[in-house]
């Protein structure tokens, strides 16, 4: 019987362990999520990929398999905001790594909004990013 209790309290035990881990990850907050841009600057011309990154600003890992659902990309930071090109995913090449492919018809700013969902998050991440195009 002592034994029997034993066991009851070591499996409680390993259930507690278990509620504070998951209590842990899920105060992980949407806001902890972040594109950040790999190049700030890129020649103005047609077909030119834009790389951004997403991180998890708490840990510092990119997070890979992130649903973006809303891309525009306009000159907004020039004051030309009507001015928005077509952006389109493009394969990535390593995981936190997201790629877009875009015509930058003119030098100057431009603004890339990105609208996405990560996995195992509720809400969802919306960053503007602006980037420079060079002449
Ligand atoms: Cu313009």
């Amino acid at each position: 019987m002592k034994s029997f209790n034993c066991a009851r309290a070591l499996q409680a035990a390993l259930i507690g362990i278990t509620v504070t881990g998951s209590a842990t990850f899920a105060r992980a907050d949407i806001k902890d999520y972040e594109f950040q841009l790999v190049d700030q600057a890129i020649k103005a011309g047609p077909d030119k990929i834009i790389t951004v990154r997403l991180i998890n600003k708490a840990s510092g890992k990119p997070v890979p398999d992130a649903i973006i659902f809303a891309s525009r990309l306009d000159m907004a930071p020039e004051g030309m905001q009507e001015m928005a090109t077509k952006v389109a995913p493009m394969p990535s090449t390593e995981p936190g790594v997201y790629k877009f492919k875009a015509t930058l018809s003119m030098a100057g700013g431009w603004q890339l909004s990105l609208g996405a969902k990560v996995q195992g998050e509720t809400g969802t991440v919306e960053n503007k990013l602006v980037l420079k195009a060079t002449p």
